[in-house]
């Protein structure tokens, strides 16, 4: 017998997203069934099963049902913002430049240390409710703008506490390797083995890392010392992400598939040879088009390759203060589509399967029997109409965890 959560969904145009059933895994009338707040069944309205006949039904007058989006890079828990920056580089000073005159990331390290809890998740939510008003189910929260122990912390406390304030999952990742802080400039290395390593260890402690992350390039951590920290992750059984190959190629992209990585995010300076490396190590390239287009990258990632040797590519806001001051992931689709080359079909498998795999979850990125109802409904015909309008919110209802 069904319950008061069980329902059907019906009257459907359904982009399941599966493999093997392109385009988009499309299934015209169909119907979807959610129990439990999972799908127990779909298909088309004409192959349904007679156990659901009496369940509750909800008309869905024809629209798209695609996957819940899902937001796989983003590091929007932080304080402040870097609008004077924005201007500095507009009247010519480069990123780096910024950066090693003490502005950039570590200029954001000094509001967010300022903020406390309370402020960190009061801000973080307006861009978390810009994400879940176009259709975003699950979003990941990096840390990396505290960089000493207690303001971590309190950065990965506010992220978790997203969870408890709106319907949405959310998965962290622990950034300590995201820069080096003033008190430990030309440092690097005692930073890593005297604050970022201990304060990893205590957040694993208090469960509150999901994912280890660093950032590995010229203005941030050595290969060798990312590897440290990759080792006390791969210890602690926690899986490894990479901000690889960003700005230029200090060989992050092998480096992660060495660890078996999730994924390697940014990438834009990755070979062919860094792309086999991730295709044998089943790694995810996580393609950041917000942080190519603020930054005027003109270095665009070898997606060819990716396709060529198989390698899942997901796409990311990257929201953040510096080099990526967006929150809208159906802008993001658009630009991975128009900037980089993706077709429509690769840019929403990039929000939902292959974000999905980003983050290791099995549980979610499809439209599949046992998956978890996370699932978005648009005003669109054609799924490709979700990259290809601009500053145009197509969203009609969004559910998550069976929850509407
Ligand atoms: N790469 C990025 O794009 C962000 N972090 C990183 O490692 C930028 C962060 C910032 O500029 O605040
Ligand atoms: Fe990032």
């Amino acid at each position: 017998m069904p319950t008061d959560h069980d329902y059907l969904l019906n009257n459907t145009r359904i982009a399941t997203m599966a493999t093997g059933f392109e385009p988009y895994g499309l299934i015209n009338d169909g119907v979807i069934a959610v129990s439990n707040g999972k799908i127990s069944w779909f298909g088309p309205a004409s192959a349904l099963p007679a156990t659901y006949a009496g369940w509750n039904e909800q008309d869905i007058d024809g629209r798209l049902v695609t996957p819940g989006l899902i937001d796989c890079h983003t590091h929007i828990v932080f304080g402040g913002n870097r609008a004077l920056e924005f201007e500095m580089r507009l009247n010519g000073a480069s990123y780096e430049d910024i950066a090693r005159a003490g502005g950039g990331i570590v200029s954001t390290v000094t509001s967010t240390r300022k903020a406390g809890l309370e402020a960190l998740i009061k801000d973080a939510l307006t861009r978390l409710d810009a994400l879940i008003s176009e259709g975003v189910t699950c979003v990941e929260v990096k840390s990396g703008y505290g960089l000493d122990h207690d303001t971590e912390l309190t950065m990965l406390r506010a992220a978790r506490a997203l969870a408890t304030k709106r319907n949405v999952t959310i998965k962290t990742s622990f950034l300590g390797a995201h820069a080096v802080p003033a008190e430990f400039k030309g440092r690097a290395d005692a930073y890593i083995d005297d604050i970022c390593i201990p304060t990893l260890k205590a957040a694993h402690a208090q469960g509150l890392v999901d994912a280890v992350d660093g950032f590995c390039e010229g203005i941030a951590f050595t290969p060798d010392q990312i590897e440290r920290v990759f080792l006390v992750a791969q210890k602690l059984g926690i899986p490894v992400k990479l901000h690889a190959e960003q700005l230029s190629n200090l060989g992050g992209t092998q480096l992660a598939a060495r660890f078996n990585a999730l994924s390697a995010d940014h990438v834009e300076y990755a070979t062919d040879a860094g792309a086999q490396a991730l295709a044998k190590a089943g790694s995810v390239a996580v393609i950041l088009p917000g942080a190519f287009y603020t930054l005027h990258e003109t270095q665009a990632p070898p997606i060819d390759s990716f396709r060529k040797h198989g390698v899942p590519m997901a796409i990311a806001t990257d929201c953040n203060p510096g080099s990526s001051p967006l929150a809208s992931i159906l802008l993001t689709m658009n630009m991975a589509c128009t900037l980089l080359g993706l077709t429509p079909e690769e840019a929403l498998a990039g929000v939902t399967r292959n974000a999905a795999s980003a983050l290791g979850l099995a549980d979610r990125g499809e439209i599949r029997e046992g998956l978890r109802a996370d699932l978005a409904i648009w005003d669109v015909q054609s799924p490709a109409e979700l990259s290809y309008r601009i500053g145009f919110n197509s969203l009609h209802s969004r559910i998550s965890g069976g929850v509407q």
